[in-house]
């Protein structure tokens, strides 16, 4: 595998529960910092809406509020790394999820001569609910429309998704951010962070 290497890349991890406002804090952290958005949710979405045999196969994981295996989630998001070569820095909104798939991305970003930092945006449960049923009026997105989804998403990332937030804080390599207020300043809390690391 090869990498191009820049020593003043930035990497983020931009962790949190379903609902927490990765995808929509993203938008604002790309531009400021000059980051590629790699979203993995973002992308089994369009293998989804492409009818392909991986869009498929994360369908039936996603409906259901589950994760998609890491595997397949790995080598997606390695794939996708790999035709992008040359950037500021990456910012991964959505992945990892899952304890080996922090452990693959810190062993892709070693090769690289690189590092990552997560910031995790904290925002309660009923006002996660109250988000995605929100979101799912209108973005027409199966898991987000069903209680009972919405849910399991939590719980799983309770379950397997939280202790990636701690793998990452025991290398000293977490910071947390209120993700609760307006959009605008869950924005600027995640600036002063970013621009502390
Ligand atoms: P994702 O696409 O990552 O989606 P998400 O967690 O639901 O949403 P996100 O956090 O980005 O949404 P946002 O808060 O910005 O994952 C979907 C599914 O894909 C997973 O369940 C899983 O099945 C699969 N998947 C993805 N990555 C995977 C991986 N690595 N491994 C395995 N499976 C994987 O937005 C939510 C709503 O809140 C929006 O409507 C927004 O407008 C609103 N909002 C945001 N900030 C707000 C604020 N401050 N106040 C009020 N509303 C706000």
């Amino acid at each position: 595998m090869e990498f191009s290497i820049n020593d003043t890349m930035i990497n983020l991890i931009l962790f949190g529960p379903p609902g927490s406002g990765k995808g929509t804090q993203s938008d604002f952290l790309v531009e400021k910092y000059n980051l590629h958005h790699i979203s993995t949710g973002d992308m089994f979405r369009s293998e989804i809406g492409g009818k392909t045999e991986l869009g498929l196969l994360a369908k039936s994981y996603m409906n259901k509020g589950e994760l998609v295996p890491d595997e397949v989630t790995i080598s997606m998001l390695k794939k996708r790394v790999e035709d992008n070569p040359g950037v500021q820095g990456y910012i991964f909104d959505g992945f990892p999820r899952t304890v080996p798939q922090a452990e693959a991305l810190d062993r892709m970003l070693e090769e690289m001569g690189q590092s990552v930092n997560l910031v995790e945006l904290k925002v309660g449960d009923d006002e996660l609910r109250r988000r995605l049923l929100e979101r799912g009026k209108t973005s027409g997105r199966a898991d987000d429309t069903n209680v009972d989804t919405i849910n399991n998403r939590i719980q799983v990332y309770k379950d397997n998704t939280i202790p990636v937030a701690t793998y990452y804080d025991s290398h000293g390599k977490a910071a947390f951010v209120e993700g609760e207020g307006a959009i605008e300043e869950v924005t600027n809390r995640l600036f002063n962070v970013v621009d502390s690391l």
